[in-house]
């Protein structure tokens, strides 16, 4: 018996089609079905055969074709039985169809992100079991007929990984990637310097690797309760190479990297590794242990500025994407305050006082991206009067924290904490669950998140992000728990219009969807009944 004849596919498509099922004319490969491709897509024609040679031990040997439009050979392709991988000029960059029955499937997009979608989505089609590492014998690999088109309702589809707080080895970054692409995202957002540790290899500056990169000690338990640190030595850092190398492989997927310098605050590390660079009061001697808003924050001598516009211009090489993030969230201006080199400073820049240095610190990120042919993204604490309109604005902390007025100037990536970070319990009754950040954002509760009611109506919206951070969440395990499965419920969000979103409907699809998970090793946490 085939495992089912209805299709869970999570992220819904917007547009699908059961037209038939396993006996109507489902699709079953064999020994000679092939991969034919146009030549866009030879990287998504090896990633889908990829997944399936693994799992079903048959060849998928790839075929491409030199008559790629799909109006020339789309029919006569399909009765081959093979899977078409074909150019549709007609639709849009992230649009795509898949149409399966008996005698062939085609997927059609017009670039290699919409050809991704249309292979994560086919693969969805086949039983959980497509997505296992090693051969699976006994099973009927039956891709079930449908006709799906499909496109999403936000553009920005975004996910940002902490890797800061610990070191995430590269391989599980290609992972992570591959799991967002399952789900149809298009960004991640590597969050890569903070307090605790600078990850990225700045080849003029190597002691932000040398020492900035790894600490001796961690904080156990939450500051306010019982608690302390234990001796932990540890940390890392992304060669240059090694970045370029998961910027190819995201984009491969679908997915486009945005790298995060987070500046002038969480500058521990930093400062840790160029004393120099800090304000008065700030001489730490190697990346915190500890977590929460640190008062360490860069003093904008010329030696610093220059040190930031050096360090942009070698990420902005390494990172294609039109857009760096510079952070700027939770600066406290206590450093300077106490700075004796702030009252000249502040006389210098014509600047009333210490709290308009972060905005003319904004300003000067902006010109220095500017200058590099990037647009800044910040935290919205940069939002302020004085800031360029084209900066980009990550809102987390909800719309209530946010002049509306201001935010009106800027495109918006929503963010809040309350629906859409991780790292926060996921369930009422914590006594059974891993040490959290706090908060408690149910699965039910990412799902049911609508723009307009979190006041977000008349606002730029470019789309929706999810964030782990992972102070207390040292290994692959634990962000597993906690990522999984709410970034499902944050795919769906992200690509239907709330309208079309059914709880009870996402809720079957999903159960279907975690035996996938789970054949991929995925660490998720089981949804309970009560609680979500
Ligand atoms: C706030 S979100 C932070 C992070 C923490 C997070 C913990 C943001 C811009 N800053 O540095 O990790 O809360 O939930």
């Amino acid at each position: 018996m085939p495992f089912s004849v209805k299709t869970h596919i999570v992220p819904r498509p917007l547009h699908l089609n059961e037209t038939g099922g396993y006996y109507a004319g489902s699709l079953i490969p064999d020994e000679r079905t092939r991969i034919v491709f146009a030549p866009p897509f030879f990287a998504q024609a090896q990633i889908l055969a990829g997944y399936l040679r693994n799992s079903t031990a048959l060849p998928f040997p790839l075929e491409e074709t030199a008559r790629a439009e799909i109006n020339v050979i789309a029919r006569e392709r399909l009765e081959c039985g093979d899977l078409c991988l074909l150019l549709n000029r007609q639709l849009d960059r992230e649009e795509y169809k898949v149409t399966v029955g008996s005698h062939g499937a085609m997927l059609e997009a017009s670039t290699p992100e919409g050809m991704a979608h249309a292979v994560h989505t086919s693969l969805q089609l086949f039983p959980p079991a497509i997505f296992s590492p090693s051969p699976r014998v006994g099973i009927p690999w039956a891709m079930s007929s449908v006709e799906i088109h499909d496109r999403p309702a936000h553009a920005w589809r975004g996910f940002g990984l902490d890797c800061a707080r610990h070191f995430v080895p590269l391989a599980e970054l290609e992972r992570f990637i591959d799991l967002l692409a399952l789900h149809r995202f298009n960004t991640l957002q590597l969050h890569l310097t903070d307090d605790q540790g600078w990850r990225i290899e700045i080849k003029a500056y190597p002691k932000l690797t040398e020492r900035g990169a790894f600490r001796s000690q961690t904080r156990f338990g939450h500051k306010t309760g019982k608690g302390g640190f234990k001796a932990d030595p540890q940390g890392g850092f992304y060669t240059q190479e090694e970045l370029k190398g998961l910027v190819a492989y995201a984009k491969d997927r679908g997915i486009t990297l945005i790298p995060e310098i987070d500046l002038p605050g969480h500058a521990t590390a930093i400062i840790a590794a160029y004393p120099e660079f800090g304000s008065a009061g700030s001489r730490p001697a190697e990346p915190t242990g500890d977590f929460g808003i640190l008062p360490d924050v860069l003093f904008p001598t010329p030696e610093v500025m220059t040190f930031i516009r050096t360090v942009l211009a070698e990420v902005a090489e390494i990172f294609p994407a039109p857009y760096l993030h510079i952070g700027g969230d939770e600066v406290l201006p206590d450093h300077w305050q106490q700075d004796p080199r702030t009252p000249a400073l502040l006389q210098e820049l014509g600047l009333s006082s210490v709290q308009r240095l972060q905005p003319w610190f904004t300003g000067q990120l902006h010109q220095i991206a500017g200058a590099l042919g990037k647009r800044i993204i910040g935290w919205d604490e940069v939002l302020a009067p004085e800031l360029p309109t084209d900066t980009i604005l990550h809102c987390w902390r909800g719309t209530r924290a946010i002049d509306r007025e201001l935010l009106r100037r800027h495109q918006t990536i929503v963010a809040p904490f309350s629906h859409f970070y991780f790292d926060f319990y996921q369930s009422q009754n914590i006594g059974g669950e891993p040490l959290a950040q706090g908060g408690c954002t149910t699965l039910r509760t990412v799902y049911g998140f609508d723009p307009e009611k979190a006041g977000f109506d008349g606002v730029d919206v470019l789309g929706i992000q999810g964030q782990l951070w992972i102070e207390y969440l040292p290994t692959r395990a634990l962000r597993d728990y906690m990522a999984f499965p709410r970034i499902c419920a944050l795919a769906e969000v992200a690509w239907l219009p709330h309208a079309q979103k059914e709880w009870a409907d996402f809720r079957e699809r999903l159960s279907v969807h975690l035996r996938r998970l789970t054949i991929l090793g995925v660490n998720f946490r089981a949804p309970g009944d009560g609680d979500d």
